[in-house]
């Protein structure tokens, strides 16, 4: 199923009358206050996203995974989905595959699909959590920390397997996120298991391209849970430097403990040039992996806040790679990774709203009630009429959500496709 612009600019007029009313509004509002609202509607037209492979079937939890129907079957399938969610909103432009996953069986196929999708490769994934039928090497007992050399090898080589699939596809990146721990005190020896860590990231970073980099994603527990070799920020920073300036921290929202302020990990990330990727979810008890901004939206515009002063003022840090790692059963997918498109474009626009100099001023002052007031009005503003804009602007649907359902999707979907449940997590 392909939606053209036509049928999006037809289904668009409904709305247009009630969207200019509510943009004028706001748009007198903001510019009042000396906000360039032109320049923040391209800047959220601008902002792109990638979405991973494996959020477009039904996912789950380990206790059960209910089938949606229409499931992307087949790695094209997934991309003609992500096209889908490109169409309707012009922020999904990035695809982020999951080897061995979505192995592509032809390369310049799937390579001409992308660009009749406006979508581009952005980070690969690399699995060292499962054994796959084939393996013949197990990690039950960790990957890239393993004592058993041979696993550690083996680990080692299918990142390199999973580079050389990416520069096919022009991918500029690969992002290693590790199961690896230990579920028992005196499992494993800490140093060991990190000095095994660091060799073997070194040897993948080694054979990189060099117009590449190299995210390394942390997590405190889970699957182990006792602990894991690469637990939290500090580790992943200390990795990424021992590796090179290619070699970056990847922030999952999900992966800190309870009330971590997230905010200034990535506040010190950008600060030393060294947050790299980012993975959006929402969670309330743990890596939940729940739909962006639907448990905690003041955290991640307060986040936003802090990406967009860093991408301001620490020119050290390279544009951070964006996606959306959210997976659950009991939405349909695509229509979840709407709501999440639109909870990180509505914190962005939140966040560009800041007035950064009167901010400074309020701290500089030790003024602590106006620094309250200039985030939360900021928070509090209903920005959704310039995310309607930008769309808009764009070609997009003014409503993402109510295009799809009127269009249809899911119910073609699934007679396109049948019930067949989509590979992957
Ligand atoms: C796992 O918890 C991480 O969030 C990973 O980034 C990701 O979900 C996994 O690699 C799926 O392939
Ligand atoms: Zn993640
Ligand atoms: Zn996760
Ligand atoms: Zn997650």
């Amino acid at each position: 199923m392909i939606i053209g612009k036509d049928i999006i600019d037809q289904y668009n007029k409904a709305g247009v009358e009630n969207f200019n009313s509510d943009f004028d509004f706001l748009q007198n509002k903001l510019t009042r206050s000396g906000a360039n609202v032109a320049e923040i509607v391209n800047k959220i037209a601008d902002f792109q996203v990638a979405i991973p492979s494996w959020a477009l079937g039904a996912g789950g939890t380990r206790f059960g995974r209910f089938s949606y129907g229409g499931e992307p079957a087949v790695l094209e399938q997934k991309l003609d989905d992500v096209g889908l969610l490109h169409a309707l909103t012009h922020s999904a432009g990035a695809v982020s595959l999951h080897i061995p996953w979505d192995i592509p069986s032809d390369v310049s196929a799937l390579k001409e699909s992308a660009k009749s999708h406006g979508l581009v490769f952005d980070a690969m994934n690399s699995n060292t959590f499962q054994d796959q039928p084939d393996a013949k090497k197990s990690y039950k007992f960790g990957s890239l920390n393993s004592v058993n050399e041979d696993s550690r090898a083996y680990a080692v080589e299918h990142n390199k397997e999973v580079i050389r699939i990416g520069k096919e596809l022009d991918s500029k990146s690969l992002t290693v996120w590790l199961a690896d721990g230990a579920s028992f005190p005196g499992q494993l020896n800490f140093q060991t298991a990190l000095s095994n860590t660091e060799k073997s990231l070194k040897e993948i970073y080694a054979d990189m391209p060099e117009d590449w980099k190299l995210f390394i994603e942390y997590k405190p527990y889970e699957p182990n849970f006792y602990s894991t070799t690469i637990q939290d920020w500090g580790t992943s920073f200390m990795l990424a430097n021992a590796c090179g300036e290619r070699a970056f921290t990847l922030v999952d929202l999900g992966h800190h403990l309870p009330n971590t302020n997230i905010e200034q990990i990535v506040a010190t990330l950008m600060y030393k040039g060294k947050l790299g990727g980012f993975h959006f979810n929402d969670s309330k008890y743990g890596d939940d992996d729940l739909t962006v901004g639907s448990i905690k939206p003041y955290a991640l515009f307060l986040i936003f806040n802090e990406l967009v002063y860093g991408i301001e003022n620490n020119k050290n840090n390279p544009y951070p790679a964006w996606m959306i790692d959210a997976s659950h059963n009991i939405k349909d997918p695509l229509e979840d990774l709407l709501q999440s498109l639109e909870a990180i474009l509505i914190a962005y626009a939140q966040a560009l709203l800041v007035d950064q100099k009167a901010l400074k001023t309020a701290q500089l002052n030790n003024d602590v009630v106006a620094a309250q007031d200039i985030l939360q009005n900021a928070y509090r503003t209903d920005v959704r009429p310039l995310l309607q804009a930008a769309r808009l602007q764009s070609g997009a649907a003014l409503d993402p959500i109510a295009t799809y359902r009127n269009l249809k999707v899911r119910e073609t979907l699934i007679s396109e496709r049948g019930w067949a449940k989509a590979t992957g997590l």
